[in-house]
Protein backbone atom coordinates (compact mmCIF):
# COMPACT_ATOMS: atom_id res chain seq x y z
CA UNK A 1 0.00 0.00 0.00
CA UNK A 2 1.26 3.42 -0.97
CA UNK A 3 0.86 6.25 1.50
CA UNK A 4 1.49 9.87 1.39
CA UNK A 5 4.95 10.67 2.12
CA UNK A 6 5.67 10.36 5.74
CA UNK A 7 2.40 10.15 7.26
CA UNK A 8 1.69 8.16 9.85
CA UNK A 9 -1.54 6.79 11.99
CA UNK A 10 0.33 7.50 15.21
CA UNK A 11 2.14 10.89 14.50
CA UNK A 12 1.13 14.68 14.71
CA UNK A 13 1.50 15.11 10.92
CA UNK A 14 1.73 18.47 9.12
CA UNK A 15 -0.71 20.06 6.86
CA UNK A 16 0.90 19.07 3.59
CA UNK A 17 1.18 15.46 4.61
CA UNK A 18 -2.29 15.50 5.89
CA UNK A 19 -3.71 17.32 2.44
CA UNK A 20 -1.56 14.88 0.36
CA UNK A 21 -3.41 11.51 2.88
CA UNK A 22 -6.45 13.07 2.21
CA UNK A 23 -5.78 13.26 -1.70
CA UNK A 24 -4.12 9.32 -1.47
CA UNK A 25 -6.91 7.52 0.72
CA UNK A 26 -9.22 8.85 -1.67
CA UNK A 27 -7.60 7.53 -4.80
CA UNK A 28 -6.13 4.22 -3.15
CA UNK A 29 -10.38 3.52 -2.37
CA UNK A 30 -11.98 4.64 -5.03
CA UNK A 31 -16.11 4.12 -4.68
CA UNK A 32 -15.65 4.34 -1.01
CA UNK A 33 -13.52 7.70 0.28
CA UNK A 34 -14.50 10.50 -2.17
CA UNK A 35 -12.62 13.93 -1.34
CA UNK A 36 -13.96 17.49 -2.08
CA UNK A 37 -13.34 20.94 -1.39
CA UNK A 38 -15.57 22.86 0.56
CA UNK A 39 -13.62 26.30 0.99
CA UNK A 40 -10.39 27.87 2.09
CA UNK A 41 -8.69 29.21 5.03
CA UNK A 42 -8.22 32.86 5.42
CA UNK A 43 -3.92 31.91 5.05
CA UNK A 44 -5.18 29.84 1.48
CA UNK A 45 -5.70 26.21 2.57
CA UNK A 46 -8.37 24.28 1.05
CA UNK A 47 -10.84 22.57 3.08
CA UNK A 48 -11.53 19.21 2.08
CA UNK A 49 -14.19 17.05 2.92
CA UNK A 50 -14.06 13.23 2.99
CA UNK A 51 -17.16 11.28 2.33
CA UNK A 52 -17.06 7.71 3.62
CA UNK A 53 -18.79 5.18 2.34
CA UNK A 54 -21.14 3.92 -0.59
CA UNK A 55 -22.74 6.45 -2.16
CA UNK A 56 -26.53 6.00 -2.38
CA UNK A 57 -28.78 9.05 -2.92
CA UNK A 58 -30.37 10.36 0.39
CA UNK A 59 -28.81 8.32 2.30
CA UNK A 60 -28.64 9.89 6.24
CA UNK A 61 -24.59 10.78 7.27
CA UNK A 62 -23.07 11.96 10.34
CA UNK A 63 -21.22 14.87 9.56
CA UNK A 64 -17.87 15.42 11.78
CA UNK A 65 -15.21 17.68 11.59
CA UNK A 66 -11.74 18.03 13.62
CA UNK A 67 -8.85 20.70 14.35
CA UNK A 68 -11.51 23.77 14.73
CA UNK A 69 -8.49 24.51 17.31
CA UNK A 70 -4.88 24.94 15.77
CA UNK A 71 -3.22 23.42 19.27
CA UNK A 72 -5.82 20.49 20.07
CA UNK A 73 -3.45 18.02 17.89
CA UNK A 74 -5.32 14.65 18.78
CA UNK A 75 -8.51 16.11 17.07
CA UNK A 76 -7.35 15.50 13.77
CA UNK A 77 -5.45 12.83 14.45
CA UNK A 78 -8.74 11.42 15.61
CA UNK A 79 -10.18 12.23 12.00
CA UNK A 80 -7.60 10.62 10.07
CA UNK A 81 -7.55 7.48 12.68
CA UNK A 82 -11.12 7.54 11.77
CA UNK A 83 -11.11 7.21 8.07
CA UNK A 84 -9.02 4.37 8.11
CA UNK A 85 -10.91 2.27 10.55
CA UNK A 86 -14.12 2.70 9.72
CA UNK A 87 -15.08 -0.61 8.11
CA UNK A 88 -18.63 0.77 6.13
CA UNK A 89 -15.22 2.79 4.55
CA UNK A 90 -16.33 6.47 5.71
CA UNK A 91 -8.21 30.10 16.13
CA UNK A 92 -8.46 30.73 11.98
CA UNK A 93 -5.76 33.36 10.77
CA UNK A 94 -7.87 36.17 9.86
CA UNK A 95 -6.69 39.69 9.99
CA UNK A 96 -8.34 42.74 10.21
CA UNK A 97 -7.90 46.48 10.10
CA UNK A 98 -7.32 48.23 13.66
CA UNK A 99 -5.64 45.27 15.24
CA UNK A 100 -2.46 43.58 15.00
CA UNK A 101 -3.91 40.50 16.68
CA UNK A 102 -4.75 37.66 14.25
CA UNK A 103 -7.88 35.09 14.39
CA UNK A 104 -11.28 34.11 15.46
CA UNK A 105 -12.30 31.75 17.64
CA UNK A 106 -14.34 28.77 15.23
CA UNK A 107 -16.00 27.91 18.12
CA UNK A 108 -17.29 31.34 19.06
CA UNK A 109 -18.07 32.71 15.35
CA UNK A 110 -21.46 30.11 15.01
CA UNK A 111 -24.84 32.14 15.16
CA UNK A 112 -25.91 30.45 18.04
CA UNK A 113 -26.62 33.50 20.83
CA UNK A 114 -23.27 34.75 19.29
CA UNK A 115 -20.93 36.63 21.86
CA UNK A 116 -23.37 36.38 24.36
CA UNK A 117 -21.44 34.31 26.93
CA UNK A 118 -17.96 32.76 27.25
CA UNK A 119 -16.48 34.92 24.68
CA UNK A 120 -14.55 37.99 24.18
CA UNK A 121 -15.12 40.92 22.08
CA UNK A 122 -11.47 41.76 22.13
CA UNK A 123 -9.85 40.48 18.97
CA UNK A 124 -6.47 39.57 21.38
CA UNK A 125 -8.15 37.18 22.98
CA UNK A 126 -8.59 33.18 23.12
CA UNK A 127 -12.17 33.14 22.66
CA UNK A 128 -12.59 35.75 20.62
CA UNK A 129 -16.03 35.72 18.72
CA UNK A 130 -15.10 37.74 15.55
CA UNK A 131 -16.76 40.66 14.06
CA UNK A 132 -19.91 38.87 13.49
CA UNK A 133 -21.28 35.41 13.10
CA UNK A 134 -20.05 33.32 10.21
CA UNK A 135 -17.14 36.17 10.08
CA UNK A 136 -14.68 33.71 9.37
CA UNK A 137 -14.21 31.42 5.78
CA UNK A 138 -14.04 28.59 7.90
CA UNK A 139 -17.15 28.37 10.08
CA UNK A 140 -18.95 29.96 7.23
CA UNK A 141 -17.79 27.32 4.57
CA UNK A 142 -18.74 24.76 7.43
CA UNK A 143 -22.50 26.31 8.24
CA UNK A 144 -22.90 26.55 4.31
CA UNK A 145 -22.19 22.80 3.87
CA UNK A 146 -24.73 22.03 6.75
CA UNK A 147 -26.99 24.36 5.60
CA UNK A 148 -26.98 22.60 2.16
CA UNK A 149 -27.03 19.28 3.62
CA UNK A 150 -29.46 19.49 6.50
CA UNK A 151 -31.50 16.75 5.20
CA UNK A 152 -29.25 14.31 5.24
CA UNK A 153 -27.64 15.22 8.57
CA UNK A 154 -28.78 12.92 11.27
CA UNK A 155 -25.84 13.83 13.73
CA UNK A 156 -23.66 16.51 14.15
CA UNK A 157 -20.24 15.42 16.08
CA UNK A 158 -17.20 18.27 16.86
CA UNK A 159 -13.88 16.45 18.18
CA UNK A 160 -11.63 18.94 20.44
CA UNK A 161 -8.85 18.10 22.93
CA UNK A 162 -8.88 18.33 26.06
CA UNK A 163 -10.51 17.47 29.00
CA UNK A 164 -11.93 13.56 28.76
CA UNK A 165 -15.90 15.13 28.29
CA UNK A 166 -18.82 14.46 26.16
CA UNK A 167 -20.80 17.19 25.70
CA UNK A 168 -24.17 18.18 23.83
CA UNK A 169 -26.37 21.68 23.96
CA UNK A 170 -26.63 24.06 25.17
CA UNK A 171 -23.16 25.56 26.20
CA UNK A 172 -24.61 29.51 24.91
CA UNK A 173 -27.49 28.86 27.94
CA UNK A 174 -28.44 27.50 30.81
CA UNK A 175 -31.46 25.81 29.14
CA UNK A 176 -32.04 22.75 28.15
CA UNK A 177 -32.83 21.15 24.85
CA UNK A 178 -36.05 19.52 24.26
CA UNK A 179 -34.80 15.85 24.00
CA UNK A 180 -32.56 16.90 27.21
CA UNK A 181 -33.25 13.05 28.88
CA UNK A 182 -32.32 11.09 25.26
CA UNK A 183 -29.04 13.25 25.01
CA UNK A 184 -28.71 12.58 28.91
CA UNK A 185 -28.70 8.69 28.27
CA UNK A 186 -26.96 8.42 24.78
CA UNK A 187 -23.91 10.76 26.57
CA UNK A 188 -23.99 7.91 29.21
CA UNK A 189 -23.80 5.02 27.51
CA UNK A 190 -21.77 6.14 25.11
CA UNK A 191 -18.71 7.15 27.56
CA UNK A 192 -19.70 3.92 29.32
CA UNK A 193 -19.00 2.18 25.89
CA UNK A 194 -15.51 4.23 25.53
CA UNK A 195 -14.40 3.13 29.12
CA UNK A 196 -14.59 -0.03 28.23
CA UNK A 197 -11.48 -0.54 26.68
CA UNK A 198 -9.02 1.19 28.51
CA UNK A 199 -11.33 2.45 31.58
CA UNK A 200 -10.61 6.11 30.34
CA UNK A 201 -13.30 8.23 32.41
CA UNK A 202 -15.51 10.90 30.74
CA UNK A 203 -17.82 13.19 32.59
CA UNK A 204 -20.65 14.58 30.00
CA UNK A 205 -23.73 16.52 30.24
CA UNK A 206 -24.83 19.89 28.72
CA UNK A 207 -22.06 22.79 27.98
CA UNK A 208 -22.79 25.42 29.76
CA UNK A 209 -22.88 23.31 33.05
CA UNK A 210 -20.65 20.74 32.18
CA UNK A 211 -17.71 22.56 31.00
CA UNK A 212 -18.33 26.38 31.10
CA UNK A 213 -21.37 29.02 29.72
CA UNK A 214 -19.91 29.67 26.21
CA UNK A 215 -21.73 31.54 23.16
CA UNK A 216 -21.29 30.35 19.21
CA UNK A 217 -20.29 27.04 19.12
CA UNK A 218 -21.15 24.44 16.42
CA UNK A 219 -22.26 22.16 18.28
CA UNK A 220 -25.55 24.52 19.40
CA UNK A 221 -25.86 26.19 16.46
CA UNK A 222 -26.36 22.70 14.24
CA UNK A 223 -28.46 21.61 16.96
CA UNK A 224 -30.85 24.82 16.39
CA UNK A 225 -30.52 24.22 12.73
CA UNK A 226 -32.78 20.75 13.46
CA UNK A 227 -30.17 18.33 14.05
CA UNK A 228 -31.01 16.70 17.15
CA UNK A 229 -27.74 14.63 18.10
CA UNK A 230 -25.13 17.13 18.29
CA UNK A 231 -22.11 16.26 20.54
CA UNK A 232 -19.04 17.91 21.43
CA UNK A 233 -15.78 15.76 22.47
CA UNK A 234 -13.13 16.44 24.62
CA UNK A 235 -10.69 14.13 24.01
CA UNK A 236 -7.72 13.21 26.48
CA UNK A 237 -6.15 14.01 28.37
CA UNK A 238 -7.03 15.46 32.03
CA UNK A 239 -4.45 17.83 32.24
CA UNK A 240 -0.48 15.76 32.44
CA UNK A 241 -0.21 16.93 28.86
CA UNK A 242 -3.42 18.70 28.32
CA UNK A 243 -2.89 20.30 24.37
CA UNK A 244 0.82 18.47 23.97
CA UNK A 245 -0.42 14.73 24.26
CA UNK A 246 2.34 12.21 23.63
CA UNK A 247 2.27 10.51 20.41
CA UNK A 248 2.53 7.41 22.13
CA UNK A 249 -1.57 7.66 22.89
CA UNK A 250 -2.87 8.13 20.08
CA UNK A 251 -3.29 5.08 19.68
CA UNK A 252 -5.52 4.32 22.75
CA UNK A 253 -7.50 7.52 22.29
CA UNK A 254 -8.10 6.46 18.67
CA UNK A 255 -9.24 3.48 19.63
CA UNK A 256 -11.44 3.72 22.36
CA UNK A 257 -12.87 7.17 20.36
CA UNK A 258 -13.76 4.73 17.85
CA UNK A 259 -15.95 2.68 19.83
CA UNK A 260 -17.84 5.75 21.09
CA UNK A 261 -18.65 7.09 17.33
CA UNK A 262 -19.33 3.66 16.34
CA UNK A 263 -21.72 3.25 18.89
CA UNK A 264 -22.94 7.00 18.90
CA UNK A 265 -23.81 5.75 14.82
CA UNK A 266 -25.16 2.57 15.54
CA UNK A 267 -27.84 4.43 18.02
CA UNK A 268 -28.57 7.20 15.31
CA UNK A 269 -29.35 4.59 12.58
CA UNK A 270 -31.35 2.60 14.71
CA UNK A 271 -32.73 6.36 15.55
CA UNK A 272 -34.40 7.79 12.69
CA UNK A 273 -36.30 11.21 12.59
N1 LIG B 1 -13.59 23.27 24.22
C1 LIG B 1 -14.78 23.92 23.70
C2 LIG B 1 -14.54 25.40 23.45
O1 LIG B 1 -14.70 25.83 22.32
C3 LIG B 1 -17.26 24.14 23.98
C4 LIG B 1 -15.96 23.72 24.62
C5 LIG B 1 -18.07 23.20 23.36
C6 LIG B 1 -17.68 25.47 23.98
C7 LIG B 1 -19.24 23.56 22.75
C8 LIG B 1 -18.88 25.86 23.36
C9 LIG B 1 -19.66 24.89 22.75
O2 LIG B 1 -14.20 26.14 24.39
C10 LIG B 1 -12.37 23.33 23.61
N2 LIG B 1 -11.41 22.49 24.05
O3 LIG B 1 -12.13 24.06 22.68
ZN1 LIG C 1 -11.33 23.13 21.00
Amino acid sequence: QVRATGHSYEKYNKWETIEAWTQQVATENPGLISRRAIGTTFEGRTMYLLKVGKARPHKPAIFMDCGFHAREWISPAFCQWFVRENRMWRKTRSTQIGTTCIGTDPNRNFDAGWCKVGASRKPCDDTYCGPAAESERETKALANFIRSNLSSIKAYVTIHSYSQMMLYPYSYDYKLTENNAELNALAKATVKELATLYGTKYTYGPGATTIYPAAGGSDDWAYDQGIKYSFTFELRDKGRYGFVLPESQIRPTCEETMLAIKYLARYVMEHPY
